[in-house]
């Protein structure tokens, strides 16, 4: 059945490949972005119709979901981790304002949201390695508080009023579109950037820190996959574990190395990152969002990395 989707924040790494995939699945018209800065609303708009809107702005953003009446809002608006360690307060305004929003018109306006929480969401005494899917969450950084609220906070619009609201914890994405900013596994992304311009890299987490990641094109059917759900096999909703693999810097590097001989990387460990890198999962047990939706990854490491270098060589080197 067709959707409209209203991808909210739509400029970053995940919505400007979202764009294109809804697009594919519900049709061009049927895909509207919104987006806060203007240069990247005008080059949004050679592909999809963009709305220039503040999220935090509620009187705008009503009349953005008047004017289109989406089934979907994917609010993608977030300060992520590293960045929110610089300035916690506006991260808790931004992430918090956007998501408080977003809740608010769907409950007023009758469509779902699906907001990403992230491996964020977890802190250094949760259990890192398997981390269940329902277990302690104490996060550590701002990003982390405001991912757990904002979970508690979409469940609670569920149970109370109704609002389809529905979840996954990413973990660190990589792909070749939009870079990342301001993230604790950013390095997953740049170190290929560096490796394809025939640069060596310097690395700001530990040669040993495991985190969870993901290719984008998995990233992408996860968030499709939840929407189609069947709402009556979701037990939870906000918010799924769901990862496609675990590495740390110095696998990552190895696997590059393998395919780029000359790559060097050295480390220039940075406090902040090393102590979100720590605090976070090694792996999750992703089985409930296997058992209740049907999650199945198809990128591992190395298809990644094939990808990724080839991609990369055709946008940087052409
Ligand atoms: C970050 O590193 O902050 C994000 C995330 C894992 O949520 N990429």
């Amino acid at each position: 059945m067709s959707k409209t989707i209203l991808i909210v924040g739509a400029g970053g790494q995940i919505g400007t490949e979202l764009i294109p995939h809804m697009q594919q699945l519900y049709g061009e018209d049927h895909v509207i972005a919104a987006e806060l800065r203007p240069q990247v609303c005008e080059k949004l708009s050679e592909k999809v119709r963009v709305e220039c809107l503040n999220a935090l702005d509620a009187r705008a953003y009503a009349s953005v979901i008047k004017k289109y009446r989406p089934d979907w809002i994917f609010n993608l608006v977030a300060v992520l981790s590293a960045t929110g360690e610089k300035d916690p307060q506006t991260a808790w305004h931004v992430n918090m304002g956007a998501l408080l929003n977003s809740l608010e018109l769907a409950r007023e306006y009758k469509c779902g949201v699906f907001t990403p929480s992230s491996i964020g969401a977890f802190g250094s005494n949760t259990p890192s390695n398997g981390t269940p899917q329902d277990t302690v969450m104490r996060p550590n950084t701002i990003y982390g508080v405001c991912k757990v609220s904002g979970e508690l906070l979409s469940d609670y619009y569920y149970s109370r009023f109704g609002v389809d609201t529905r979840s996954v914890r990413f973990p660190g994405i990589i792909s070749h579109g939009t870079l990342p900013g301001g993230g604790t596994t950013d390095y997953a992304v740049e170190i290929f950037y560096a490796a394809v311009k025939g640069e060596s890299y310097t690395c700001p987490i530990p040669h040993n820190s495991y985190m969870d990641m993901m290719y984008m094109p998995d990233a992408l059917q996860a968030c499709s996959g939840l929407i189609e759900a069947d709402p009556s096999r979701l037990k939870h909703r906000n918010s799924f574990n769901i990862t496609a693999m675990s590495f740390c810097p110095r696998e990552l590097y190895e696997v590059i190395r393998r395919r780029v001989p000359d790559f060097k990387m050295t480390y220039r460990v940075d406090p902040v990152k090393q102590a979100i890198a720590d605090s976070w999962p090694d792996y999750m047990d992703d089985t409930c969002a296997r058992e209740e939706w049907g999650w199945n990854p198809v990128w591992d490491i190395d298809a990644m990395a094939d990808d990724m270098l080839r991609n990369l060589k055709v946008k940087l080197l052409k």
